[in-house]
Formats: C-alpha cells, sequence, structure tokens
C-alpha cells in the first residue's frame, strides 16, 4: 500500500519528486499506516467470517436486536463537556490523606461502582470489552461524579483482555482514564501475586504498580488471598513507593458468628490492627463470596470502628445468596465510608448489589451522594449490554443460599456452574459444590479467592474426575499427580495459610515434587532484571518494548507473547464493535470502523469464496470505502 500512495502521488506522477520528496510528504506515511490498519482489520473480520469467533465459540449469538443507544442524563445537555465534581481532583489538587480524610468526614456513605470489573468478571466471565466501556464513560464521568470510585481494572480483567478479548489492558487504562478525569479509578492487585495467580519477585510487583499508577490508577485495592500479612505488605509498599491510595484489605472468609469457626470476630480485628499498623489510607473488607451476612456485618464493621474512629471503611460484598443489599444497608449503619454496588443490569446474584436497590434502601436515613436518577438512567446502557453479552451470561436463576456452605466465591461460583451446565446441571453441580467443601476442609478450611480458590475449585475437580474422597486423597497423596496450582499452594507459593499447612498432607503431596518454601516466596525469589528481560524481549519480537508491555509479559508471558503475536497480525482490535467481533458480517451490510478519532472505515463483506482443494484457503472479497479488497484465509474448520 505504501508503494501505491506513493506512484499515485500527483508529484510523483508529474515527475517532479526530488530527493527528500518522501521525507517532506508525511501524508503519505499516514496514508500507508491507516491503509495498513485497515487490512489487518479486515484480515481479522475475514477470519471471523470464514472460521468463527474464537471469543464466542459454541456459547451462541447475542440476543441483543437493536443497535446500542447511549442514554441521556436529565440537566446534562452535553456530556463531553468537562465534569467538574469528583474525587479525583482532591487527589490530583491535594494527594490520597486528603481523599481518606474527605470519605471518613462524608456525611453517609458513598458508592464504589463495580461495573465495569468485578460485575462483569462475575456475571459475563470478564468478557465485557474496552469499546463497550469507552462508548458509556463520559456519561458515566458525569453520571457518577458523587461516587466514591468506579472499579474498573485489575483482578481477571488483565489475563482475559489479552487472552480472550485481543486488547491491551494498558490501552484500556489509559483511554477510561481520558474519557474520565474526574473519578477516582480503583483496581484490584492480588498483593504479592500482581494479577497473577501465585507470587513474583517483589521488584515485579513494584515495577507493575508504577505502570499501573502512570496509567491512570488512583486507588489500589490490595488483599493477600490467605491473609498473609507479609504478602499482603509486598503490595502495600509498591503502591506506596508509586503514590497511590492504599486500601489494604481484609478478605473475610464463611460466617464468623458460626460457633467453632476459625475465622472469628477476634481473627478478624487482629489482622484490622495489623493492617493499620502497616499504614493503610483506607480499610477494605472484602467478601468475596457473599458470606457476611447483617448481623454479623453490624458486629464486624461496629467493632473496627469502634477501636478505630478516624479510619476510612470500605467494604466489598457479593450477592450470590440475595443479601448483598442487606448487609451493605448494615454495614452503612455500622459506619463504613464507603460499600460497593453495580449498575441494576450487572448486579445480583453473584456480582455486586444494585445501586438503586441500595438507595432505596437508605433513602432519607443515609446520604450517598449519588443522583438516584442518573444511576437509572446509564442503567438502560448496561440493560443493553446484558444482552450484547448474553453468549456469556452463566444461566442463574435465583440466588445461592448454599453459598453460606461452600463459600464459593462470585466470580468462581458464575465459573464452576458454567462448566456444570456443559455436562448437564442436576447432580454434577451437586458434587461440584459438596466436594469443593471436602477440598477445602482438607486444606485446612482456607480463606477462599483468587488464586486459593482455584486450588480449591482445582482439587474438588481433580477429585471429581478421578473419583477420589478426602481419605483417598489424604492416603494417597504421595502417589497422586496434582494439579500444578495445588502444588504451588503446598510450597508456600501463595503465602501461608492462618494456622499454617495441614500436615501430613503437605509432606506427602510434595515428597519428590517441590521443595517447601518456609518464608515469604518473595524473600527467596530472585529479583528480576527487568531490563535484560526487555532487551531480550526486543530480540526476540524484533521492535521496542514499552514498560507496560514488559510489566504485562511479567505477569503473563505466554499470554502476553500470543496476544503480541495476534496485535501484530490483527493490529489494535479494540476498536471492532462487539456484534461484528463476536460473530461474522452479515454479506452485504455496511459496517463502520472508527480506527482512530475522525477516521472511519466502511466496510461490506461482498462475498465468502469456496475453498481451495490445493491451499485449503478461501477468499473473502470485501468493499473497503468503496474499493475493492480481497483476503485470503485458511479455513481452519
Ligand atoms: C480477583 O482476584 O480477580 C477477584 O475478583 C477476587 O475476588
Ligand atoms: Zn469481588
Amino acid at each position: 500500500p505504501f508503494l501505491l500512495s506513493l506512484i499515485t502521488h500527483p508529484t510523483f506522477i508529474a515527475n517532479q519528486c526530488w530527493t527528500t520528496f518522501i521525507d517532506d510528504e508525511p501524508s503519505l506515511f499516514q496514508l500507508f499506516k491507516f491503509q495498513n490498519r485497515a487490512h489487518r482489520i479486515l484480515a481479522f473480520l475475514a477470519d471471523v467470517l470464514v472460521n468463527g469467533s474464537s471469543l464466542v465459540g459454541q456459547r451462541g449469538l447475542p440476543s441483543l436486536k437493536s443497535p446500542v443507544q447511549v442514554p441521556s442524563l436529565t440537566g446534562i445537555p452535553d456530556v463531553s463537556v468537562k465534569p467538574q465534581n469528583g474525587l479525583r481532583y482532591l487527589l490530583l489538587n491535594e494527594g490520597p490523606e486528603a481523599v481518606a480524610k474527605a470519605v471518613r468526614n462524608f456525611d453517609g456513605t458513598m458508592i464504589m461502582d463495580t461495573t465495569w470489573r468485578d460485575a462483569h468478571q462475575s456475571l459475563l466471565a470478564t468478557r465485557l470489552r474496552t469499546y463497550d466501556l469507552l462508548k458509556i464513560a463520559p456519561t458515566t464521568a458525569h453520571a457518577l461524579e458523587g461516587a466514591f470510585a468506579l472499579e474498573c481494572w485489575g483482578g481477571a480483567t488483565f489475563d482475559v483482555a489479552m487472552r480472550f478479548l485481543h486488547e491491551d489492558p494498558w490501552d484500556r487504562l489509559r483511554k477510561l482514564r481520558e474519557a474520565v478525569p474526574n473519578v477516582l479509578f480503583q483496581m484490584l492487585l492480588r498483593g504479592a501475586n500482581g494479577v497473577a495467580y501465585a507470587s513474583l519477585p517483589d521488584n515485579a510487583i513494584d515495577h507493575f504498580v508504577k505502570q499501573a499508577k502512570d496509567a491512570g490508577v488512583d486507588v489500589f485495592r490490595v488483599f493477600d488471598a490467605l491473609n498473609d500479612l507479609e504478602q499482603l505488605e509486598v503490595g502495600v509498599n509498591a503502591v506506596k513507593k508509586a503514590g497511590g491510595l492504599v486500601e489494604a484489605t481484609v478478605c473475610y472468609s464463611g460466617d464468623m458468628l458460626v460457633p467453632g469457626k476459625k475465622y472469628n470476630l477476634d481473627y478478624y480485628l487482629e489482622v484490622v490492627r495489623k493492617i493499620v499498623a502497616m499504614g493503610t489510607h483506607i480499610l477494605g473488607i472484602k467478601d468475596m463470596a457473599g458470606t457476611l451476612r447483617p448481623k454479623a456485618a453490624t458486629l464486624l464493621i461496629g467493632s473496627i470502628r469502634k477501636e478505630f474512629p478516624d479510619l476510612p471503611i470500605h467494604v466489598h460484598t457479593h450477592d450470590s445468596a440475595g443479601t448483598g443489599v442487606a448487609s451493605m444497608v448494615a454495614c452503612a449503619r455500622a459506619g463504613a465510608d464507603v460499600v460497593d454496588a453495580a449498575s441494576n443490569s450487572m448486579s445480583g446474584m453473584t456480582s455486586q448489589p444494585s445501586i438503586s436497590a441500595l438507595l432505596a434502601s437508605l433513602d432519607g436515613e443515609i446520604n450517598t451522594n449519588l443522583n438516584g436518577d442518573h444511576v437509572r438512567e446509564i442503567d438502560n446502557y448496561w440493560m443493553q449490554m446484558r444482552l450484547l453479552y448474553s453468549p456469556f451470561d452463566a444461566e442463574l436463576k435465583g440466588p445461592d443460599p448454599e453459598v453460606y456452605i461452600h463459600e464459593i466465591p462470585g466470580g468462581q461460583l458464575t465459573n464452576l456452574l458454567f462448566q456444570a451446565q456443559q455436562v448437564g446441571l442436576g447432580s454434577q453441580w451437586e458434587e461440584t459444590k459438596k466436594t469443593y467443601t471436602e477440598a477445602n476442609k482438607l486444606l485446612g478450611d482456607i480463606v477462599k479467592v483468587t488464586p486459593t480458590s482455584k486450588v480449591v475449585g482445582d482439587l474438588a475437580q481433580f477429585m471429581v474426575s478421578n473419583k477420589l474422597t478426602p481419605e483417598d486423597v489424604e492416603r494417597r497423596a504421595s502417589e497422586l499427580d496434582f494439579p500444578d496450582s495445588v502444588l504451588d499452594f503446598f510450597q508456600g507459593l501463595m503465602g501461608t495459610p492462618y494456622g499454617g499447612f495441614p500436615e501430613p498432607l503437605r509432606t506427602n503431596i510434595l515428597k519428590g515434587k517441590r521443595t517447601p518454601m518456609n518464608k515469604r516466596p518473595g524473600a527467596l525469589l530472585a529479583p528480576l532484571d527487568l531490563e535484560a528481560m526487555k532487551r531480550d524481549l526486543r530480540a526476540r519480537l524484533g521492535h521496542d518494548i514499552s514498560e507496560t508491555d514488559l510489566a504485562s509479559y511479567v505477569m503473563y508471558p505466554k499470554v502476553f507473547e500470543s496476544f503480541h503475536e495476534l496485535r501484530q497480525r490483527f493490529g489494535d482490535l479494540s476498536v471492532v464493535p462487539t456484534d461484528i467481533f463476536m460473530a461474522p458480517l452479515e454479506i452485504g451490510k455496511p459496517y463502520e470502523i472508527e480506527i482512530t478519532r475522525g477516521k472511519v472505515l466502511v466496510i461490506k463483506c461482498l462475498t465468502v469464496g469456496d475453498i481451495s482443494s490445493q491451499t485449503g484457503t478461501r477468499d473473502v472479497y470485501f468493499e473497503l470505502n468503496g474499493e475493492m479488497r480481497n483476503i485470503t484465509v485458511e479455513d481452519r474448520n
């Protein structure tokens, strides 16, 4: 295409080329870049036409029947005008301490909206694309200007963005940041595991957190899946060094009011005291399974409030059992400063409770700083998204009160349910839940959240598929071929559980396979030579590597390399509208793709050719901005 634009240029045709013509004519390069991007997007669309969408697979088609509409907001005629209010301005002007103070002094309870991270992680297999987040971002900046924050990054979104959506999580963060200058952005950081599934060297966490802060994260909810404080501190220190707002978090597991429970009020208060001593701007309480019932919530938050009157408290929950609103109301009444909720159509079940339901329940009693009309208005967008992403919607039909027994975190519950549905619900689902409870007991009743919840889930699936009882596991521990996550856990790569590892199970499982770590992993893992890794990656990939690419590679080396290869082949796919990202174009119908601001491709697929018996390929014919294009694609069916 570059040569074509050169030889068709009027100056070239008139034979008036001077030696610096190409340098002096930057439009040639822009045209080349534009055509190159267009070509790569056509290559992707052609691949979906021939081979189907790898994202959707066999999950069926979206149930949204009409084009997506972005709702308007009462009293806000133009959402492109920069919003005037929001806690982020305070953060930028006065720093994290001032924000923490303002939150604590706020007369009421603020809300954090989790729609952009945990809600879709819990309901839609984390599949929400940047394209759809960006569309509603300017409206959200106005509608939720009174919110504490938008949770929009981290957790599973990082891995899924690259692995399944073929998009750059850093690019998402930067673009959302540009669209939302006023509301704080929060991310979920798994302590010394970063956003991965086991510990990394400490300097990898420092590097990652610095990139996240620079790209737009303000508040870092840092947790450790075992409430291992040494592990937690790695993340907390990284955020402090980067200058972010620290929300060090205690994970709440099970029901602390059940007599004889390992994790009781004394346990939580002890962890909170240590977190406060570590230094945090805000205390997070993370009820990842939704087992914090109202009575326990009142006692837990009330006790912390009494002991730490000045400490801002932020509570997170899941609505799996249907008690999320009642619990968050109890937290607000007991003195929580912020509670989490999600846009109505993205709430309930394994997600967070609904914002409107919470506002209705607190109305006239506790101020939330949110505009209830705007909350309802933006939900018209999420109602459509729920239909657009219906292929990923777990078919949960009601609350699951059994969560009080199995304690499966929200996101994992939908995942396991989906897998059970694949083989027909009924006894399979019953068995999964029962075995999960047994696996947890075998592991010593651990706190279950990523990555330890995956350990319990993997062990449960291993037991089901190999027809093993808990007694079999204990008896045959040294000969069984356990999943990697189980070995990682017992080795100590995820830190140390409260009360230690179960013995002799640990020794037997690790025998001849792994050497147990009896110290914090980061104290044993050698620091990464990030500069050398960057040089090596640059040499292998053949071009410059950004610091954020390096951070992605450090978290997920294989996923990053596959993502990178796809990005080289297809370019930036986050600009492709979701309907045609997930399903083949309709033949003869024109579609518009804005590849950068103001640069629009109009694409029409004319036909898909027959398969060639020699090459196994098909030619796909397009019209691109009125010109014919032909792409050859390997038919992998
Ligand atoms: C994650 O780590 O991704 C979680 O959402 C834990 O709750
Ligand atoms: Zn959660």
